[in-house]
């Protein structure tokens, strides 16, 4: 047990043993999160449960709105994401493979220096001068692949998410390409844009086997980013500050948080991540290299109101949704209130920020008391439509199904 928890255990000691008192006794003026924790998850102690803490690098999340899958996977709650078209970063949900790096390394965030390889002057820059070779500003929908896992039947292992590991936030920085032209253009024969993430490896095992790198076509350079503010204000150490690679249209796994190396090369990385990690493997299939990579979203939308847990009231509502897609911008979304045997079409609301944000939705209809079946199906411009089944795979990538989305209220 380390000191700091000495206090806490013992006032939960004196707690168990019915002393209200001893907590003021002990100099706590109010419970700690930690010891209502702890006594939480004591027997003996008629408590309701309160949520676990939330790790140094994540504390200042809003917790109300939070799920906490472990210390380094935390999705928002699906009535929290609301209609927020852009989601502050107190909601921003987190995934990181490793553990994030230790928090110095935003001492001297401008110092921070990446290197450039595979183009005709390679060169390490720093954040200090990346800032004086461009600058843009995107609004994008960053989503972790596994989002909607938790949808899967055949509950593959991994993070349960549903919606929550998703948010529309704004990231700024210098286009890729800039930096690319700044050194004389990537060196040709190179199809792949790889990039490797700063956290220190664990000692004594294969680097390759756990570092997160990753590569993407190298044409996406041409609308990339090395950000290093997200919603205006510096990138937070849990979502890649100082400087992070944004793909937009990608899945999360490719936003390279921590950058260090950005690399244009002949092959897809190696790094195990790559080559066999976020992989659609058919069911019953082990990983493979051969098998497609988790690269472009698909289009995708989900209902955030009215939910379970909030359902209202019968008479009229207002059926509220989020929808985006990977490449292209969504042009319709529709909504039965029957499970998908009758659709209607829904408008969209507040502004378009382009084609890699999500646009937020709504449909006015009169719902009778009694349980209705709410589902969403979005259609992007390229004419992609929202499937009703998830395509099957062992780790349960890409879940797009409108199925699987439905929400199920009972109004009275
Ligand atoms: N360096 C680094 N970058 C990373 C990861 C990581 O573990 N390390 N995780 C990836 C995954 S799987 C996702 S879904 C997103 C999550 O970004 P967020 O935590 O900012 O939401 O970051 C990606 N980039
Ligand atoms: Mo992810």
């Amino acid at each position: 047990m380390s000191e700091q928890n000495l206090p806490t255990q013992r006032a939960r000691r004196q707690l168990l043993a019915g002393s209200a008192s001893a907590l003021a006794a002990a100099g706590l003026a109010s419970f700690t999160r930690s010891a209502q924790a702890q006594m939480a998850s004591a027997p003996a102690a008629n408590l309701p449960p309160v949520p676990k803490p939330f790790p140094p690098y994540v504390s200042w999340k809003d917790t109300n709105a939070m799920i906490l899958h472990s210390s380094t996977t935390i999705e928002t709650k699906r009535a929290s994401q609301g209609m927020g078209l852009i989601t502050p970063a107190e909601h921003l949900y987190v995934r990181n493979n490793l553990p994030a790096p230790a928090a110095s390394i935003l001492d001297d965030r401008e110092a921070w220096a990446i290197s450039i390889e595979g183009v005709k002057n390679p060169r390490s820059l720093s954040l200090r001068e990346l800032k004086t070779v461009g600058l843009e500003s995107l609004p994008m929908v960053l989503q972790c692949s596994g989002n909607g896992r938790g949808f899967f039947p055949s509950k593959p292992s991994g993070t349960p998410w549903t919606v929550g590991a998703a948010g529309c936030v704004v990231w700024t920085g210098v286009p890729v390409r800039q930096v690319v032209e700044l050194l004389g253009g990537a060196l040709p024969g190179m199809p792949f844009m790889t990039s490797t993430g700063g956290e220190v490896l664990p000692a004594g095992i294969d680097p390759k086997s756990v570092m997160v790198e990753r590569s993407v076509s190298a044409q996406a350079m041409g609308e990339a980013l090395l950000a290093w503010e997200l919603n205006g204000q510096p990138i937070p150490l849990a979502h890649g500050g100082p400087l992070r690679l944004i793909v937009p249209g990608y899945q999360g796994v490719n936003q390279i948080k921590y950058i260090k190396r950005l690399a244009f090369t002949a092959q897809e990385s190696d790094a195990k991540i790559m080559s066999h990690g976020y992989r659609i493997s058919p069911p019953g299939t082990p990983s493979d290299p051969t098998q497609p990579s988790v690269q472009e979203m698909s289009v995708k939308s989900w209902i955030n109101s009215p939910l379970p847990e909030r359902p209202g009231t019968a008479g009229p509502v207002q059926i509220q949704g989020l929808a985006f897609a990977g490449a292209h911008a969504i042009k319709r979304v529709e909504v039965s209130v029957d499970g998908g045997k009758h659709w209607r079409d829904a408008r969209f609301i507040g502004p378009e920020l382009g084609k890699y944000a999500w646009r937020q939705f709504a449909l006015a209809v009169i719902l009778p008391p009694g349980t209705h079946q709410l589902v969403s199906r979005a259609t992007d411009t390229a004419g992609h439509v929202q499937p009703e089944q998830r395509l099957e795979n062992v780790h349960g990538y890409n879940n797009n199904s409108w199925a699987d989305h439905a929400v199920t209220v009972t109004l009275s």
